[in-house]
């Protein structure tokens, strides 16, 4: 089986700098050496080009923090995503931030029509520039993708929308803005808040994930944004919320996952060396890869 690894170096989408590193970090932290080890053949297809950042002064007419380089980039990912798909790879997207997802899944949705989406964050990441407290687009993907926003977020490859609401899961919420909650109600999104992951656990959580997804979609989706995790145990992301999901309870839901052999493609996303701890982080991600990859102990 082949693996084709694609690099994001995106920080456009939020305002704290060197989340553009999370790609170089994952791969120093030995991402092809450990997916390598479970027998899988590795390319490496580099970096995606990311254009610059605006100045302060150009931004105010939207609320949306560099538009023209998150939507350039995300058309070019879209077509490189596609383009491994086409070759029989699975592809790992490793990011950057969380805006990326919108360039992804767009490439994605080109290949599946009922595509399903495990969005693993501590973010809803469903707003639009009219409900954005921040104006940052790495908290609007999951928005753009199901169609709702600015057309030049949901238009990416040109067509919208990406996935359709009833093939959502997040997992993880704990930080949800006024008009993320109502979209979430308005649309019947599913939502396993960390007062679920408490009150379930997260075995059961992924057990009801999987036997929703499985018979309504013909691929998954996995988008993990290290935020998800307690910054306990991922300390490099820019936006870390306390009280997260611990790292063995992402180790099982990887190995669920796993088992399942349901996903068809993931991102890492919101690795920041700058805030890190000795590349902590990105270690942390790439030992999740390892499990969503079928590592075992025994
Ligand atoms: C906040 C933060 N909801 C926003 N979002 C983040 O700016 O829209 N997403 N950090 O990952
Ligand atoms: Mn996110
Ligand atoms: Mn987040
Ligand atoms: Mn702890």
């Amino acid at each position: 089986e082949k693996i084709n690894i694609i690099g994001v170096p995106m920080d456009l989408g939020q305002t704290r700098r060197g989340v553009d590193m999370g790609p170089s970090a994952i791969r120093y932290a030995g991402v092809v050496e450990r997916l390598e080890n479970l027998h899988f053949t590795i390319e490496d297809s580099g970096d995606i080009k990311i254009g610059k950042r605006e100045k302060e002064l150009e931004e105010p007419l939207y609320n949306l923090k560099n538009l023209k380089a998150v939507s350039e980039a995300s058309e070019l990912l879209a077509s490189k995503v596609d383009e491994v798909i086409k070759t029989g790879a699975f592809p790992l997207v490793l990011g950057g931030d969380h805006s990326i997802a919108i360039g992804t899944l767009a490439g994605l949705a080109k290949n599946y029509k009922n595509l399903g989406v495990i969005w693993y964050d501590a973010h809803g990441d469903l707003n639009t520039a009219d409900t954005s407290p921040s104006g940052n687009i790495h908290g609007m993907p999951l928005a753009a993708s199901l169609g709702i926003g600015d057309e030049s977020l949901t238009g990416i490859a040109g067509f919208s929308p990406k996935i359709k609401p009833e093939h959502v899961v997040i997992i993880g919420a704990r930080s949800l803005d006024e008009g993320e909650r109502e979209l979430i109600k308005e649309k019947g999104i599913r939502v396993y808040t960390m007062h679920e992951v408490d009150r379930l656990g997260m075995a059961r959580i992924m057990e009801e994930t999987i036997e929703y997804l499985k018979d309504r979609t013909d691929g998954v989706h996995l988008s993990l944004d290290l935020d998800g995790l307690d910054p306990h145990d991922a300390p490099g992301v820019g936006t870390p919320v306390i009280g997260g999901i611990s790292y063995r309870e992402s180790h099982l839901a990887m190995e669920m996952l796993a088992e399942s052999e349901m996903i068809t493609s993931a991102e890492f996303v919101e690795v920041n060396p700058i805030l890190d701890e000795r590349n902590k982080t990105a270690s942390v991600a790439v030992a999740l890869m390892g499990s969503l990859f079928g590592e075992k102990l025994l």
